[in-house]
């Protein structure tokens, strides 16, 4: 007999999932993203794997240190369909958008579709800073290291290895 499934589980996104500051002082950022995968395993998404936990020192005017993971996520959704469910979840954790790069509450980046690029007003996919940030590559290399990125044919894990490499400086430096 055929399973029977119960949506058409037509697209796969990888979504980063930050947090750096507590809800409550019953709501910690870890609390706040082990509820959010619990969220994000629920109709019409079906989580199919998350990474470990890191903790990441803030980029931009943020002081705190953020939680951050990956996580793999199918559902039917379309691409602006999911980022609008994705912000209905910010918002059940009172995400405001007072200050870009504030501190957060809960943070949800759709980083990468199966369906490969969007290029909306308000949604960029594959997510722009994704491939200069350690909080998003390490994580997602530890569930997806095998995704290429479409802009730049790269996979993670090969996006997470250069981003490790030390820079080469401009000049060589002169010898003494
Ligand atoms: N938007 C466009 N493309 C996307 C996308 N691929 N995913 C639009 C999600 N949203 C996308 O985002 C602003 C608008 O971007 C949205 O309304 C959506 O229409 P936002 O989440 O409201 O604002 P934001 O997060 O403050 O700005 P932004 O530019 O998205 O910041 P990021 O890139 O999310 O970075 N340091 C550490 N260690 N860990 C972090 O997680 N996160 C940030 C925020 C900064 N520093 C951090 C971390
Ligand atoms: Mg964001």
């Amino acid at each position: 007999m055929r399973r029977q499934y119960p949506l058409l589980r037509k697209h796969l996104y990888a979504i980063g999932i930050g947090s750096n500051r507590a809800l409550s002082h019953r709501l910690m950022p870890l609390g706040i993203i082990a509820a959010t995968l619990a969220l994000l395993d629920e109709a019409p998404l079906a989580l199919l794997a998350n990474a470990p936990i890191i903790s990441s020192r803030p980029i931009g005017p943020s002081q705190r240190t953020y939680a951050n993971t990956a996580a793999l996520v199918a559902s039917h959704l379309p691409p602006l369909a999911m980022l609008d469910h994705l912000q209905s979840i910010e918002r059940l954790f009172r995400r405001r958008r007072y200050r870009r790069w504030g501190a957060r509450t809960l943070d949800l980046d759709l980083l990468l579709w199966s369906g490969g690029k969007v290029r909306e007003k308000r949604l960029i996919v594959p997510h722009p800073a994704m491939r200069n940030r350690d909080f998003v590559l390490t994580p997602l290399t530890a569930i997806a290291p095998r995704w290429r990125d479409p802009v730049t044919g790269r996979t993670v894990a090969q996006l997470a290895a250069r981003l490790a490499k030390p820079k080469p400086v401009d000049r060589p430096a002169r010898a003494l």
